[in-house]
């Protein structure tokens, strides 16, 4: 009999969910195993995912198992392998009578809940879960559930797999290949618009993107903007955010960590520093990682970087650290 995997989804009535729910029960993400579903939201839109549960049992997925919808963060935790925290409260909307503009007051919001979930997943979720947040400000959501967490054998990731889909795409169609072709795509520090896409050591068609793209302007002036504004760009085109590519992205992910990376190669996501690369310790920062044999995720440590990329990152490290400022209340 195949084995068995339950996965955690907050956010699940939102519309990053709603693409990746199914995908996480089609027999590939988890390969044969059978996947238990815990859906949760919040308790004003909690009863809507009677409806998702309707379609997934309509949608006739032989590996999906047990699927349960809660409001109760806790109660879901209890004995999870995996946890997507895609649900967040957004810029724009009224929280306790006050509409939510600066990042600051986001920062805020977010980290409370990311307080509570911290520590049901810390106390409730199996040691060696792995936990994916893709809920914004997502690495500054981490490292406050992290901390909250308290339980070192669990991995806190913050998604940065969406960007580096996206500057695998414009290099493909830069330098006439397909996606396949682009490897060791590296978002370095911050999943906001300081992040840092590094055209340099990524690797197409086998050499490094130093020396096939030679041109300093372009990658200056177009693909590091363009990498880092994608999601307004899409957001103005579409008059929604990236959904069916983030619920990708965070598959994507999924995949990556669950099976071990190809040699040469490296998948994007942030974790927390263990110093590498001279990021303070403890903040949640995008680097390049590596699922090893035995299921272990490491950072990739050989990268070198240019003079150019380390001032971009050094941006990015920077932004997380003011982040970190703004949410020291939070860290008890
Ligand atoms: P939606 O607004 O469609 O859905 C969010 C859902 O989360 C809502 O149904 C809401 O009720 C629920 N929610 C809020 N607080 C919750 C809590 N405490 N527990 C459980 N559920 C809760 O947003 P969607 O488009 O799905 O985006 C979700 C998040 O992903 C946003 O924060 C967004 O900014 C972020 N993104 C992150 C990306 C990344 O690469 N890391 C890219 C895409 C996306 O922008």
């Amino acid at each position: 009999m195949s084995k068995s995997i339950k996965v955690v989804v907050t956010g699940a009535a939102g519309q990053i969910a709603y693409s990746l729910i199914p995908r996480l029960v089609d027999g590939k993400t988890f390969g044969d195993k059978i996947v238990n579903l815990a859906l949760v939201e919040i308790p004003q839109v909690v009863d809507k995912l009677e409806g998702l549960v309707m379609e997934l049992e309509d949608s006739y997925f032989p590996n999906m198992g047990e699927v349960t919808y809660t409001d109760n963060f806790e109660e879901a935790s209890k004995d999870a392998d995996w946890f997507l925290l895609v649900g967040s409260i957004p810029r724009g909307i009224v929280y306790n009578g006050k509409k939510i503009e600066e990042r600051s007051d986001l920062l805020s919001i977010n980290g409370g809940i990311f307080v509570d979930q911290g520590i049901a997943i810390g106390r409730y979720g199996k040691n060696n879960a792995k936990i994916l947040v893709v809920g914004n400000p997502a690495n500054t959501n981490a490292f406050i559930g992290k901390h909250a967490a308290n339980n070192d054998s669990q991995l806190w990731m913050a998604m940065t797999m969406l960007d580096a889909n996206r500057a695998k795409s414009i290099l493909a169609k830069k330098t006439n290949n397909n996606v396949s072709d682009i490897k060791n795509m590296i978002i370095w520090g911050n999943h906001s618009p300081t992040m840092y896409p590094d055209s340099e050591n990524v690797q197409i068609l086998g050499e490094l993107g130093s020396s096939v793209i030679n041109d300093v302007n372009w990658v200056e002036s177009d693909f590091i903007p363009k990498v880092q504004q994608r999601g307004k760009a899409v957001i103005d085109a579409r008059g929604a955010s990236s959904a069916t590519s983030a619920a990708k992205a965070a598959i994507d992910t999924v995949i990556a960590c669950e099976n071990p990376t190809d040699p040469g190669d490296c998948f994007s996501a942030a974790i927390a520093s263990d110093g590498s690369y001279d990021v303070p310790k403890g903040i949640i920062c995008g680097y390049p990682l590596m699922t090893l044999e035995d299921g272990s995720i490491e950072i990739k440590r050989d990268i070198s970087l240019s003079e150019f990329a380390k001032n971009k990152f050094q941006i990015s490290i920077d932004e997380l650290l003011s982040e970190r400022e703004a949410v020291k209340h939070l860290m008890q």
